[in-house]
């Protein structure tokens, strides 16, 4: 058989495997088999210099085209493969079990704390914010807090550089409202404060406070008495009592400290409320006058009162939470218990 006829079958034998379903691997052996270094086709290339001069043309370009032909072909195939993989990855199986979404929560302080807007923006109250980090004048002096007021030294407040601090309270948010706005005011000051508490079970450096201010002619203490009262109702449950008790604060006059009956004996006394049927749920009182001229308000003209909760203890005492590092652990074991 000449060398050229043989070209001719190792052509018809390369149709016939290229003709068939390949796999990347058989494509290899292909390549291997037509291509390399031991395959025929490359050892009759190789042989064309010593072939008679009268074959050496029509063989050598028979044998070039072929290996060109097949370079091409494998070629293809290839990129049909990668193709065909590339759709088989993108196909959906709509039979395919589904994988169960666990969608999450709002915090349960963030749900607390949405709770405790709620029912006041529902009483005509608006959500103010302001900085959380504060000067002096804003977290102490506008409040009427004596120089040498406790509150004031290193071990209960954050002080940075110069004049700055991170507010203890956010009553610095009502200085502001109130130098850039003329009563009537009904506002509601959530947010995050901190203190330079050592952590254990009950103390944080950062925790989160809803403080209320309401200004305007002929507020009274009684106003204070039924819109907290009004709060605690929605809060707790309608059934829950609420009491007032004296108590001071260098912002308000007369100040008070706000009860609800027990929310776990319902009054009758128990550990939580240790014996006493009350727990204390928030600080109250009649905006002190000094306030008022703090941030420009005639004090002969104007009246209002102001409140002051702490979330975290709102949260603990509505879930049974005994320590409120969990708050911050973001354990999801915990945090998974909200929903
Ligand atoms: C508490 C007590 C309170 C206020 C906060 C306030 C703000 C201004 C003027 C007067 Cl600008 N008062 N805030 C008043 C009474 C109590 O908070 O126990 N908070 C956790």
């Amino acid at each position: 058989m000449s060398v050229l006829d043989r070209i001719k079958e190792i052509d018809k034998e390369f149709e016939a495997e290229a003709g068939k379903d390949i796999t990347a691997a058989g494509l290899d052996g292909m390549r291997v088999k037509f291509l390399g270094r031991k395959a025929e086709l490359t050892g009759i290339l190789r042989s064309v210099a010593s072939l008679p001069a009268d074959q050496k043309k029509d063989t050598g370009k028979a044998a070039n085209m072929l290996q060109r032909k097949i370079s091409e072909r494998l070629e293809e195939m290839g990129k049909r493969l990668a193709e065909e993989k590339r759709r088989d990855r993108d196909e959906i199986d709509v039979t395919m079990p589904g994988i169960a979404a666990s969608p999450g929560v709002p915090h349960p302080l963030t749900q607390v704390m949405d709770r405790i807007n709620d029912i006041f923006v529902s009483m005509g109250f608006i959500i103010a914010d302001g900085p959380e980090i504060e000067t002096e004048f804003y977290n102490f002096e506008a409040l009427n807090i004596p120089l040498d007021h406790p509150s004031r030294d290193a071990f209960d407040t954050f002080y940075i550089e110069g004049e700055h601090l991170l507010r203890s309270h956010t009553s610095n948010v009502q200085i502001h409202l109130m130098q850039n706005t003329r009563p009537p005011i009904q506002a509601i000051m959530p947010g995050r404060v901190y203190r330079p508490d050592a952590v254990d079970a009950s103390h944080s450096f950062m925790f989160h406070q809803v403080e209320g201010l309401m200004v305007d002619k002929g507020i009274r203490f009684s106003d204070l008495k039924g819109t907290l009262s009004g709060f605690c109702g929605a809060m707790f449950g309608k059934d829950t009592k609420t009491r007032v008790r004296p108590h001071f604060f260098p912002f308000t006059e007369p100040s008070a400290e706000v009860d609800i009956s027990c929310i776990i004996c319902g009054g009758k006394g128990c550990r939580v409320c240790k014996s006493s049927g009350w727990l204390e749920i928030m600080g109250a009182g009649m905006v002190d006058p000094l306030v008022f001229e703090k941030v420009g308000y005639d004090a002969e003209k104007y009246t209002g009162f102001a409140f002051g909760m702490g979330v975290e203890r709102i949260a603990m005492l509505l879930y049974g939470i005994e320590d409120i590092r969990f708050f911050y652990e973001n354990d999801i074991r915990f945090l998974g218990q909200f929903k």
